[in-house]
């Protein structure tokens, strides 16, 4: 048997040591699989990214002591292992790039995201671009995702970038503050389209982990966040649901075993 974990939405921060001790868990987890083929990470692993740069530009001294050091060194051990580690956008770590992925031997993949197994076809995205009700979160999203307007975020001193990310962050939280549940969850006939080309899609981003029904003969399936439950104990508790795909050895064969399993580390 193959195993494939997928996960997304786990925003890390420095902020939330909780929620990158659980990422820790999950990759020691992932260690201990006896055949773990690939591991994605559907988007939004970050908080916010503001570059590769702000790691890469580091002395040796500060990455000794960065909290993303421990995390690169285990991902290193998991792809030593054989495991591949494909990396997809969100729209927090849109700014993710392949030099920051090359410290772990990960792989930073495009959405939509097809993936085979035997004859079945899914279609791996984060998400967020399935939320078409919410017009001004498209017209931002179609910003952000804009080369030149990268390359001019990029340009910025990471000083800058990370005064910016800030100022949206509080102008989101604006807006999301006004914004009914429904806007900010898939609209069913983007979900119609997304799926019209593939067998079942993937996704993130809406924080609804579920398995529906995207058409009468279709499934979607939605991953969860990470999130800290009971933050007032001593010892707090991070949940998630991930998803795991167990095949044959012979990936030729059409029989695919899908699951969203709760994953919880204390
Ligand atoms: C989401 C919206 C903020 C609308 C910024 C680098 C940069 C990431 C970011 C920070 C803000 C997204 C990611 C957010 C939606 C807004 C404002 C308006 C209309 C940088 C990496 F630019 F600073 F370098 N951001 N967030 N908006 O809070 O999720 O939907 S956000
Ligand atoms: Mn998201």
């Amino acid at each position: 048997e193959v195993r494939q974990v997928f996960i997304s939405d786990l925003h890390l921060s420095p902020e939330e040591p909780a929620l990158v001790q659980a990422f820790l868990a999950l990759l020691d987890d992932c260690l201990a699989l006896p055949v773990l083929k690939r591991l994605f990470i559907l988007g939004d692993w970050f908080e916010v990214w503001i570059g590769d740069d702000a790691y890469l530009t580091l002395s040796d001294d500060a990455r000794q002591t960065h909290w993303l050091t421990p995390l690169i060194a285990k991902l290193k051990q998991l792809r030593i292992n054989g495991c591949e580690i494909l990396v997809m956008h969100g729209n927090r770590d849109f700014l993710l790039g392949q030099p920051f992925c090359n410290l772990f031997g990960g792989e930073l993949i495009d959405e939509p995201y097809m993936l085979t197994i035997g004859q079945q076809h899914y279609r791996l995205e984060h998400g967020d671009a399935l939320c078409t009700d919410d017009k001004k979160y498209q017209f931002f999203r179609k910003i952000m995702r804009n080369r030149l307007t990268q390359w001019y975020l990029l340009n910025k001193s990471l000083e800058k970038r990370l005064a910016i990310a800030e100022k949206m962050r509080q102008k989101s939280q604006q807006n999301n503050a006004n914004k009914a549940a429904h806007i900010m969850d898939v609209n069913d006939e983007a979900v119609i389209q997304a799926v019209a080309n593939s067998d079942a899609l993937l996704h993130g981003h809406t924080h609804r982990p579920d398995i529906h029904q995207a058409t009468t003969d279709k499934k979607r399936y939605v991953l969860g966040d990470w999130r800290l439950i009971d933050k007032e104990k001593r010892q707090p508790t991070v949940s998630a649901v991930i998803g795991v795909m167990i095949t044959n050895e012979h990936s030729d064969s059409n029989k695919a075993n899908f699951e969203l399993v709760e994953f919880s580390s204390l």
